[in-house]
């Protein structure tokens, strides 16, 4: 029986799996359901051998908008107790980036919009990003008196360098898309009416390369940001030995020798 989820779409063809963050009316906000709903899909998907790439994208016209400040609203007036943002930030965060991360398939954020607190965080956790001209980043914590979450002071600054993650992240100013991609923040950015189909075509294209390697590939580059040049280097041999045994690799060099297009079958 298909999932059935309140707050997301998800959709799987030819190896890619589509998670659509579904609440436009308040700019695709994360909810408490929200949260365990893309934890769910995530879960399956590294589950799932079918599943080759997976795209976060959202329906409307923004991207994520970070926390539902609405749902978290008693807080604010006195109804609720004090949000425990530690246990929080722990229950619905933490596990959504991690699960991005350690997913050992590539990631895209299809950046359809706007991309405020958490929700450019999530992106910005994701292995590629390509948006739309209008879509644009926003570190929005420091607007209302937080600091960036998800992972975002380290992926900035992966991506970007301090200075620049300094910049959003103490002037919660939006960036647009094209800066961004200049900053380094985003891979692509492509007319707003093109971003589904040069997302499919980027989804596609990883969907069809060898996923052993690929998950190879994710797990080194995440290694290399903790190791040493001896440790990177040993790493290395060893993701390289697991790599060099697969089907796909022999597949790979045979149709380079015979001048053909390889058939990759993820063995
Ligand atoms: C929203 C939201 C929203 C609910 C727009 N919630 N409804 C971690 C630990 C614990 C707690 C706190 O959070 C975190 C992590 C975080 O993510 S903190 C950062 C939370 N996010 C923000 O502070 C962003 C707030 N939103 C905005 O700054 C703007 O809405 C943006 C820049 C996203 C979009 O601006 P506009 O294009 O001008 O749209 P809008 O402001 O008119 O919003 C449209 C609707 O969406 C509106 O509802 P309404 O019923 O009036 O049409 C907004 O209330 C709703 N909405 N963001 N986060």
């Amino acid at each position: 029986m298909a999932d059935t989820y309140q707050t997301i779409l998800v959709g799987a063809a030819d190896g890619v799996l589509t998670i659509t963050l579904n609440r436009p009316d308040a700019m695709n906000a994360y909810s408490a359901a929200m949260s365990s709903e893309v934890q769910a899909a995530l879960k399956n998907a590294a589950r799932d051998a079918a599943v080759r790439c997976v795209v976060i994208t959202g329906a409307g016209r923004a991207f994520c908008a970070g926390q539902d400040l609405a749902e978290i609203k008693g807080s604010y007036t006195g109804e609720k107790p004090p949000l425990d943002f530690g246990a929080h930030l722990r229950k619905h965060y933490t596990p959504l980036v991690k699960a991005i991360r350690t997913l050992e398939k590539p990631t895209i954020a299809s950046i359809n919009g706007v991309a405020a607190g958490a929700g450019a965080s999530f992106a910005l956790a994701c292995d590629l990003r390509i948006a739309g001209k209008s879509a644009s980043l926003m570190m929005a914590f420091v607007n209302i008196g937080l600091i960036p979450d998800s992972a975002a002071t380290l992926t900035l600054i992966q991506h970007a360098g301090y200075g620049r993650a300094a910049e959003l992240c103490l002037l919660g100013e939006k960036l647009p898309a094209e800066e961004a991609h200049r900053w380094g923040l985003i891979n692509r950015v492509v007319e707003d009416a093109e971003l589904p189909a040069a997302t499919a075509a980027l989804a596609a294209k990883l969907a069809a390369l060898p996923s052993r390697a690929l998950a190879l590939t994710k797990r080194t580059l995440a290694s290399a940001l903790r190791n040493t040049l001896d440790e990177q280097l040993e790493y290395e041999a060893f993701a390289q030995a697991t790599a060099g045994a697969t089907k796909d690799h022999v597949e790979g060099v045979r149709a380079f020798l015979e001048k053909r297009k390889p058939t990759f079958t993820g063995a």
